[in-house]
């Protein structure tokens, strides 16, 4: 009987050792950039998507982020994506429409009227179709995350109808349909990568800027501004990017562990964001800012107004794709 125990338990560390466990895994050091602080919910989301790729891979694919665009900002860090110098980033889909145009559909204004909606529209198939034509441009879109839907903070006076847009200098994105928005407001929009807006703010190089609740928290906006405007002007998604060139050098089951922990991150990320939102918008409040909320009819005033810009940009977008999401929205909103 002790023989035989001992004969099992030989043939069982020989099978053990032929096959190891996690054997479809290797030792991968996954770079993650990010230009938002690791306080930011995107942080949560990373911590939960460690979790489940320790459990897949039995600790082998570790993912190392980098906070506050230590590797550059979001166009910066992609373009190292596209050349398979680094292996993920989470970016606003903003900065890339001079890579793939069909993009810039996010950022027609007022395009979403709630989170749920832009899940529906961004997990679903139209999202789908976007990733195909991130694939053709060198990038995995993993997964989309929540950016959240922006507001207009500034440092010169209460805005409560668009035209007390005139004149103010708003810092936009590096992407032409939010500069025409906010131009075709009064407003004079100053394109600007994220990494400068904070000391532009504070040197009153421009007076406005445009972000989430969450970021105007997390990075620190809100001590170098005193007013802010629940505009909710557009919602701009965060994409979960893998560079294809090192994605295709990954066995199956890594790829596969990197799509499903990245939903699973996602989740999270999301469901942080939407608790974050309010604390953030308290402790805006308690530092002193004056917080406006647009009115139904200014909301419509300014919605109205910023239509031109989706037949100004509906060629360059794609007419197919823009048709595509409205009629998908109207779909859902039925
Ligand atoms: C922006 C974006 C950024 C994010 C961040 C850098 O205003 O909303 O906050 O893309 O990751 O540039």
């Amino acid at each position: 009987m002790r023989k035989l125990l001992l004969a099992t338990t030989a043939i069982a560390f020989a099978l053990s050792s032929a096959v190891p466990a996690f054997a479809e895994f290797n030792d991968r050091n996954i770079r993650i950039s990010n230009g938002i602080n690791a306080d930011h919910p995107v942080g949560n989301g990373i911590k939960a998507m460690q979790a489940c790729l320790d459990e897949k891979s039995g600790g082998k694919l570790k993912i190392t982020a980098f906070w506050g665009g230590a590797l550059g900002g979001d166009l910066q860090a992609t373009q190292a994506l596209r050349s398979g110098v680094q292996e993920g980033v989470v970016t606003s889909s903003s900065p890339l429409v001079g890579i793939i145009p069909a993009l810039g559909v996010f950022d027609l204004p007022f395009l979403f009227g709630t989170p749920q909606e832009a899940y529906q529209v961004l997990d679903g198939k139209f999202g789908d179709m976007m990733n195909e034509k991130l694939e053709a441009a060198g990038l995995v879109n993993l997964a989309y995350w929540e950016n959240g839907f922006r507001n207009l903070s500034n440092s010169l006076r209460p805005v409560t109808k668009w035209e007390d847009f005139e004149g103010m200098k708003v810092r936009v994105m590096q992407n032409n349909i939010f500069l025409d928005t906010f131009q075709n407001l009064g407003a004079n929009a100053t394109p600007m990568a994220f990494g400068e807006v904070f000391s532009a703010l504070e040197t009153n190089a421009i007076d406005a800027q445009e972000n989430p609740y969450v970021t105007i928290d997390t990075s620190k906006f809100f001590e170098v501004q005193k007013y802010i405007t629940e505009t909710n002007h557009a919602y701009t998604p965060f994409l979960l990017l893998f560079s294809k060139a090192i994605f295709d050098t990954y066995t199956p089951e890594e790829q596969a562990a990197l799509r499903e922990c990245a939903v699973v991150g996602r989740d999270e990320e999301r469901k942080v964001i939407q608790e974050l939102n309010k604390t953030s918008l308290d402790k805006i409040k308690a530092a002193g800012l004056e917080v406006n909320v647009l009115s139904e009819e200014e909301q419509a005033r300014i919605r109205e107004k910023s239509m031109v810009v989706y037949e100004k940009h509906k060629a360059e977008i794609g007419a197919e794709v823009v048709d595509a999401i409205i009629a998908e929205l109207a779909a859902i909103r039925k």
